[in-house]
């Protein structure tokens, strides 16, 4: 009987768009080192807060639309691997931005939210958000005033689709991590779930993440080279 081609799950972070133009959140140049993530990634920052929050959100939507800003090397590459792949492939990522859908991927969860989606605090409903985000604007479905925001996960919040997450966690034969600090729970966690579960464990990254003793396989650079070269 033939083996069928092993599932795999790709956990993305903020280091595979840094050379499509987008900064990381804790390198030396990150978005902390310009702001407290109290500030602008809580749900108390937002509450003490709104217009620095969504002043903070729609510059990073300026930020989306820069016209050098568009998927390198190694977003292509992982769409590549869904589409060529055998078996299974689901890319789960931490980053907000939409560089991975540009790139042609599909089976795709944004753990973390996405930069150009707003929710109603009201209704719940989420919508898409391209223009910046103006504090009195109604929610296009509930029309109620001052209720929305950026469809995002803060600290403290429940990162999205988590049940889907951890089903393809306990079923990968291989989990692959690129571009992330490995600091962050729950992602930071789940190489741990993978290899309970039996799975190979390969990091990408420029350099030693945190969770680095954990993977069986590391290889250190950047991602848009690292990552074509693996999924040849
Ligand atoms: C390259 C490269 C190149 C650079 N090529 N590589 C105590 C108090 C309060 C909370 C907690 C606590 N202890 C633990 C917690 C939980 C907390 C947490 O983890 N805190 C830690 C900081 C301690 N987590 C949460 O609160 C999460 N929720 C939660 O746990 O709920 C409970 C629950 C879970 C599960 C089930 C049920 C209940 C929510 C976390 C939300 C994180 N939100 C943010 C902001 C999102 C919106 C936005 O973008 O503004 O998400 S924070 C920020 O960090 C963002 C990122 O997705 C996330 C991870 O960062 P990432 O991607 O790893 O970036 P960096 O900068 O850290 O790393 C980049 C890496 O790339 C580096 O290693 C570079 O070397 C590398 N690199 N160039 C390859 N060219």
């Amino acid at each position: 009987m033939t083996q069928s081609a092993p599932s795999i799950v790709v956990l993305t972070g903020a280091g595979i768009s840094r050379e499509s133009g987008l900064h990381t959140f804790r390198d030396a140049d990150g978005v902390w080192s310009r702001v407290r993530l109290e500030d602008v990634a809580t749900p108390e920052g937002f509450e003490r807060d709104p217009e620095r929050v969504h002043a903070f959100y729609n510059a990073r939507r300026q930020g989306l639309r820069d016209e050098g800003v568009v998927p390198n090397p190694a977003h292509l590459a992982l769409a590549r691997l869904e589409r060529e792949w055998p078996g299974e492939v689901l890319l789960v990522t931490q980053n907000i931005d939409d560089l991975h859908e540009r790139a042609g991927s599909t089976r795709l969860i944004h753990m973390h939210g996405e930069l150009l989606k707003i929710r109603c605090t009201l209704c719940q409903r989420i919508h898409a958000w391209e223009g910046d985000l103006d504090l009195d604007e109604p929610c296009p479905a509930c029309q109620a005033r001052g209720t929305l925001r950026p469809h995002v996960v803060w600290f403290g919040e429940i990162p999205l689709e988590m049940e889907r997450i951890e089903t393809a966690l306990n079923a990968c034969g291989l989990f692959v991590s690129i571009g992330t600090s490995g600091t962050v729970y729950p992602a930071a966690g789940f190489v741990r779930q993978a290899r309970d579960a039996g799975a190979r464990t390969v990091e990408l990254n420029l350099e030693p993440s945190h969770g680095a003793s954990l993977f069986d396989e590391c290889h250190h650079g950047p991602a848009s080279r690292l990552v074509p070269a693996f999924v040849e």
